[in-house]
């Protein structure tokens, strides 16, 4: 997209974003439904600010994608950030509810689908979250699949992740993945990782050991015109993984849990991640962070490589 077609665009970046795409130079997006829904508060701002910091340190700008007030935003400041983690009225907008919220003025942070829906309008290719959403282990009777995959068939952007959150179905993700054609590249691994465990046991069929060699398959990307997504799969490193045993019994408990509970569409994943962090004794939620903290490390190394100034 021109920079004149973003003026008149309903997205509105920051200041220091569209400079920063404006020179070509490094940006990352992240995501706030992470944020918003998936972390307990206080300790989601304190992530929050730290992410946006390990993205600079990186050499990147970060651009955390939220909707407030009917207004699409890329890049917030710190009282916008502190309202993205506090504001219990915020909602969890996936693309589908961008122009609805616009229409109607509502506010929301943004999963993968909406972030990375709006971060591609906004001439963004590098963005890092926790795991994708996927395909939930009862899809049989409720077709619950995240939109997320969906949206990453037809969106290009480069998408940084642990895997998909291990209460998913991930056998059944992978292989939706590969039917909707989106590339999925091991980051110095052959197995693809398990969100709070470093590998999921499944392998996947590209391992790729530099942050120019993503780079390289992006420019490759744009080359051949594939509308698609990269997902990198990033593993949490093995010494801060969550404990594998301790893992498969507490989300057992949890998957069970929210079946007797009836919780079902938008409010299964927070419910399940909540579950998880309170049965581990916060375990689940320091892996969950190391994932995401590693992601956002790379997800910066990639977008240095790939930035049009740095080439
Ligand atoms: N990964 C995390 N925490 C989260 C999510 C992912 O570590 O909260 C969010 C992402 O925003 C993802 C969303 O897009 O969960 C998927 O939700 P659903 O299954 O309702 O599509
Ligand atoms: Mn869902």
């Amino acid at each position: 997209m021109t920079q004149n077609a973003l003026r008149d665009s309903p997205i509105r970046c920051s200041d220091e974003v569209r400079a920063a795409l404006e020179r070509g130079t490094p940006v990352v997006a992240l995501e706030s439904t992470i944020l918003a829904h998936g972390l307990p508060r206080p300790r989601n701002l304190a992530v929050g600010l730290e992410l946006e910091q390990l993205v600079r340190r990186g050499g990147a700008v970060p651009a955390t994608v939220a909707v407030l007030d009917g207004v699409a935003r890329i890049g917030l400041d710190r009282a916008e950030l502190e309202r993205v983690c506090t504001d219990p009225g915020l909602r969890k907008f996936g693309h589908r509810d961008l122009a609805p919220a616009l229409a109607t003025g509502a506010g929301g942070a943004t999963t993968v689908s909406g972030t990375a829906f709006l971060a591609a309008r906004a001439g963004i290719r590098v963005f890092a979250t926790g795991g994708l959403g996927g395909v939930h282990r009862d899809w049989t009777s409720t077709q619950d699949e995240s939109a997320d995959l969906a949206l990453l068939a037809r969106t290009r952007i480069t998408v940084v992740c642990a895997g998909v959150k291990s209460i998913l179905d991930v056998p059944a993700t992978l292989q939706r993945l590969e039917t909707l054609g989106v590339g999925v590249l091991g980051y110095r691994t052959d197995l693809f990782p398990g969100f709070y465990l470093t590998s999921s046991g499944h392998p996947v069929d590209w391992t790729l050991t530099e942050p120019g060699q993503v780079a390289e398959a992006m420019r490759a990307q744009d080359r051949l015109g594939v509308d698609s997504a990269l997902v990198v799969a990033n593993p949490v490193p093995a010494d801060e993984q969550l404990d594998p045993a301790l893992h498969d019994r507490v989300l057992a408990e949890a998957l069970a849990e929210a079946g007797r509970a009836g919780v079902t569409g938008q409010a299964v994943t927070p419910f399940l991640l909540a579950r998880l962090t309170e049965q581990t004794a916060g375990a689940s939620l320091e892996a969950n962070l190391a994932a995401v903290r590693g992601n956002v490390r790379l997800a910066a190394e990639i977008a240095a490589a790939w930035a049009p100034a740095s080439r």
